[in-house]
């Protein structure tokens, strides 16, 4: 059994941050029922399309396991229809821009008035403040929530991650939220409200770097490449490649790195495996010397210690680094390429990596449910064309029959 099944969703989300909350709950059995502007849909849909006139990777990839049902909520029909599907749902999750679903004329008052069991979940750029008002999209939420600030090298500008930490981090905490609020209405059989800015869900993702604010105020920060022989300002630096655990780490070459811009790898040289890196590179003498073999001696000189050390991993390609680093416990990451994630065999027995076939787009690779439960797999199902179950919703969830259908369709209202 699926662990969400019989948990109904009223998913009013939209490009990518509330849909991927809604996919989460999609694939641990929920049924999501995505509603739909008439005529054009999630904005996603044709955004970046790689095929004319096919839903583009960007939708597809971010709706799996839902239903779709075109609904007009700004139409009067639409909105008794919207109405009835408050009243059979357990959940309603939203990302419009601020005051929208208000303007539509369902406040959280309105909705609890409707069904006081419903759990209203939301996705706004800020919290109540100066920016409350904002539209938010992912690159904003990064700079605003102190990831930007953190992240490149000391000499070059403020930079954005790859890693969609505004959008799907956000729809991630969301969708704890919207647990959390599931298993309390358990016990106290009403819905509440869950609201997530952001800007907050990028700054919990960049706690150390809060962290790292208050200690700075007690001296620099050892382990950040400004030290020892540059200098620290008033707020965290840009710590480059530094591992935020405090254990020296950095990027290094691999055999090929003149042309393939990914033959790089992930070393820590924490002290506990300091000896076996030592010894695996032919630098024993290292471990007799006191100038390389403490971690206290070792610090003021990281940046020559990770020269030696890609001395070495530049005659390897990365591949072969991670063989001989492994086993003497050594924590190292190859850089894989997309290309090389994509491949990845062991990804793809777990489900992690999964190709779906789409009766437009043909056969296309997605990434599946991370999170594994071992009695609830995910099954991961393409994600709906436009209005695809709209008739199927209508009759299904509140009770239409064919009159009523067609009545609805001939006022524009789906
Ligand atoms: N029927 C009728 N109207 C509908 C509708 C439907 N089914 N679905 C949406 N609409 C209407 C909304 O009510 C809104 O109308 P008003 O402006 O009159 O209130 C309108 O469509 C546009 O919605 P929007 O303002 O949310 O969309 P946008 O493209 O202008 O902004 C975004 C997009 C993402 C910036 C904004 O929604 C937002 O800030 N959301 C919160 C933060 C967020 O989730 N950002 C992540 C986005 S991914 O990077």
């Amino acid at each position: 059994m699926k662990a969400l099944e019989g948990v109904r969703i009223l998913d009013m989300t939209h490009v990518q941050s509330g849909p991927t909350c809604t996919q989460l709950l999609a694939w641990f059995g929920a049924d999501v029922i995505k509603v739909e502007r008439p005529g054009t849909g999630d904005p996603t849909r044709g955004q970046l399309r790689d095929i004319p006139d096919v839903d583009s990777l960007y939708f597809t990839m971010l709706n799996h396991n839902k239903r779709s049902i075109t609904l007009n909520t700004k139409h009067e029909t639409g909105k008794e229809i919207f109405t009835r599907l408050i009243e059979e749902c357990d959940v309603l999750v939203e990302n419009f821009a601020p005051g929208a679903l208000d303007r539509m004329g369902f406040s959280w008052e309105r909705i609890q008035e409707i069904n006081p069991r419903i759990i209203s979940a939301s996705i706004k750029g800020f919290g109540p403040g100066p920016y409350e008002d904002l539209k938010v999209y992912e690159n904003v939420a990064q700079c605003a929530g102190g990831a930007a600030s953190t992240t490149g090298f000391d000499d070059g500008p403020p930079t954005v991650t790859g890693a969609q930490i505004g959008d799907s981090g956000t729809g991630l905490h969301l969708a704890t939220g919207i647990l959390a609020a599931l298993l309390h209405r358990e016990k106290s059989g009403k819905g509440q409200r869950v609201e997530c800015a952001m800007q907050d869900g990028v700054l919990n993702l960049c706690r150390v770097k809060l962290r790292d604010q208050q200690r700075l105020a007690h001296g620099p920060l050892t382990e950040y490449p400004q030290y020892p022989n540059g200098t620290f300002g008033e707020a965290v630096p840009r710590g480059g490649n530094a591992s935020g655990g405090g254990q020296p780490g950095w990027v290094v070459k691999c055999k090929g790195w003149e042309t393939d811009p990914n033959a790089y790898i992930y070393v820590i040289t924490q002290a506990a495996a300091f000896a076996g890196l030592a010894k695996v590179m032919g630098k024993e003498e290292w471990l007799e010397d006191p100038e390389w073999n403490t971690p206290a001696a070792r610090l003021p000189k990281l940046e020559k210690m990770f020269e030696e050390i890609e001395n070495w991993t530049k005659t390897l390609t990365k591949f072969e680094v991670m063989e001989k680093l492994n086993p003497v416990n050594v924590p190292c990451g190859p850089i894989l390429s997309m290309k090389e994630v994509a491949e990845e065999p062991a990804l793809r027995k777990t489900g992690t990596v999964v190709e779906v076939d789409h009766p437009e787009r043909g056969k296309y690779l997605t990434v599946g449910n991370p999170i594994k439960l071992s009695d609830s797999p995910a099954e991961v199902k393409r994600s709906p064309l436009l209005g695809e179950h709209t008739d199927e919703i209508l009759k299904e969830v509140i009770g239409f029959n064919e009159d009523q259908i067609a009545a609805a369709k001939d006022a524009g209202a789906v």
